[in-house]
């Protein structure tokens, strides 16, 4: 009889038993619609770039290029608009940010995208440098990199092991140019790809790995999957060599990006069915998903069918006692009316930014919640939570749920008023003892529907 009054006590002092092996969610990011994703690894972290579809899109409508970061590939940070069609000035500025990508060279990086400009044929290749991964990018040209042409768009950008560069790009037809070593001008002839290879559409992702030479591409339309082939040389001849993803009518306007890191392999795309968790409607409101595979001994890539709704195993941790940007998420949604349960497709919390917070989370509702997964508490014990808010009207609180999103409740911050709009302030509440290596679930709790205060950073104390 006395022993479990006992044991209560002792699990309400120290909430340490159980450790998670997180895995990401498809869509990967949820709080907002994108698409044609580009990773780049670069110094041990997985940048994400990729073009965004507006929330009101009926048809493409893109305006800006987006980038997300991550080291564990299932908690990813927001980190902004790293570009966008202002960025130049001389291009169509109402539409056709299409799919990007950032190539690093010599502490400088590239970002190459197609847009358009007044005219026909309209598409063309742009590139903009910037001095670090999350930009901000500038126009390195102030014109094209590839004039106006029907199939210029979807550049994929390699640099090989002798230091020679090339581009590729091209819907239908596939084109490449070998770029020189200031990565903003080329030499030789802009080459067709002939014969075509089998099945290639659009969207080429380019790269080199252990000799061999990969293309993966949207296969032909519609609707569309991702193909694959390779070669023994940079310029080809190109082998087709199947499908990565079969041809899916869950998808038109793919778009593969494929990496190694940390000893797994990764391709990037997206399917209109996990849009669902997102919202109802999707022309063309796409969200990027992504699977993780094994090469086969002789360098294939296996068919993976399509991507799963479970994604890939969570690879690292992540350290609650330094500062956690609020945009860190492995899942936003939002609950229906007490119930612990998501709606069935609930956009969670979204996010903004500014030039004097950087970005920070908002749209923040009764209801709405963040999932950051894997995160180590270590063998000591959390105290203390602190997050930096802004909340020009009293009311609100944070409740700091483990494991679960009906998990215990280990802690609850109420969210003071701050003062007026966007003055940010730390505020803290005291957390049961946690130890271990938890998945934390910040849920929103106030009342109605209106947005709430808005949320910069957090961090645990010992
Ligand atoms: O996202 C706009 C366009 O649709 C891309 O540039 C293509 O690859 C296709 O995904």
């Amino acid at each position: 009889m006395l022993l479990r009054p006992v044991l209560f006590a002792l699990a309400a002092l120290t909430i340490g038993l159980s450790a998670t092996k997180a895995r990401a969610d498809n869509p990967i990011i949820q709080t907002r619609f994108t698409a044609d994703p580009a990773p780049l690894v670069h110094d041990g972290v997985v940048y994400l770039y990729t073009s965004h579809d507006e929330d009101d899109a009926e048809g493409f409508k893109m305006l800006d290029w987006r980038l997300y970061s991550s080291t564990d590939m299932v908690n990813w940070t927001d980190r902004g608009v790293v570009a966008s069609l202002k960025t130049f000035p001389w291009a169509v500025q109402t539409n056709d940010a299409w799919a990007p990508q950032v190539i690093a060279r010599d502490g400088k990086f590239y970002l190459y995208v197609p847009i358009s400009v007044a005219g026909s044929p309209k598409n063309v290749i742009a590139v903009a440098v910037a001095d670090n991964p999350a930009g901000p990018f500038k126009d390195a040209l102030g014109k094209p990199l590839i004039g106006p042409g029907r199939d210029n768009i979807d550049p994929t950008a390699w640099i090989d092991d002798d230091g020679q560069a090339y581009l590729y790009w091209g819907n239908p037809n596939l084109w490449y140019v070998k770029l020189n070593k200031d990565m903003v001008s080329y030499s030789g002839p802009i080459t067709k790809i002939e014969p075509g290879i089998g099945d290639y559409q659009e969207g080429p992702w380019f790269y080199e790995r252990r000799g061999r030479y990969y293309m993966a591409f949207a296969s032909t339309c519609c609707p569309e999957g991702v193909g694959y082939a390779m070669s023994d040389k940079p310029t080809g001849p190109w082998t087709y060599k199947g499908p990565i993803m079969n041809h899916d009518p869950r998808a038109t306007g793919n778009h593969p990006g494929i990496i190694d890191y940390k000893g797994g392999s990764y391709v990037f795309g997206f399917s209109y069915e996990h849009n669902f968790a997102l919202t109802p409607i999707h022309h063309e409101r796409r969200s990027v998903s992504m699977a993780k595979f094994d090469y086969n001994a002789d360098g294939t890539i296996p068919n993976l069918g399509w991507w799963d709704k479970t994604s890939a195993p969570q690879v690292g941790t992540l350290n609650p006692y330094k500062r956690v940007e609020a945009e860190t998420i492995a899942w936003t949604s939002r609950l229906k009316r007490d119930r612990d349960r998501p709606y069935a497709w609930a956009p969670g919390v979204t996010t903004a930014q500014d030039d004097r917070t950087g970005v920070y989370v908002t749209r923040i509702t009764d209801r709405s919640y963040i999932k950051v997964a894997g995160v180590d508490f270590g063998q000591a014990g959390a105290k203390t939570f602190v997050a930096s808010l802004a909340n020009s009207r009293p009311g609100g609180a944070i409740e700091l749920r483990l494991d679960r999103i009906d998990g215990p409740v280990i802690g609850t911050l109420q969210v003071e008023a701050t003062g007026p709009a966007g003055q940010w302030r730390e505020q803290s509440a005291l957390v049961t003892a946690v130890t271990g290596v938890r998945d934390l679930f910040l849920v929103f709790k106030g009342s109605g529907d209106n947005p709430m205060f808005d949320f910069d950073y957090w961090r645990f104390e010992q």
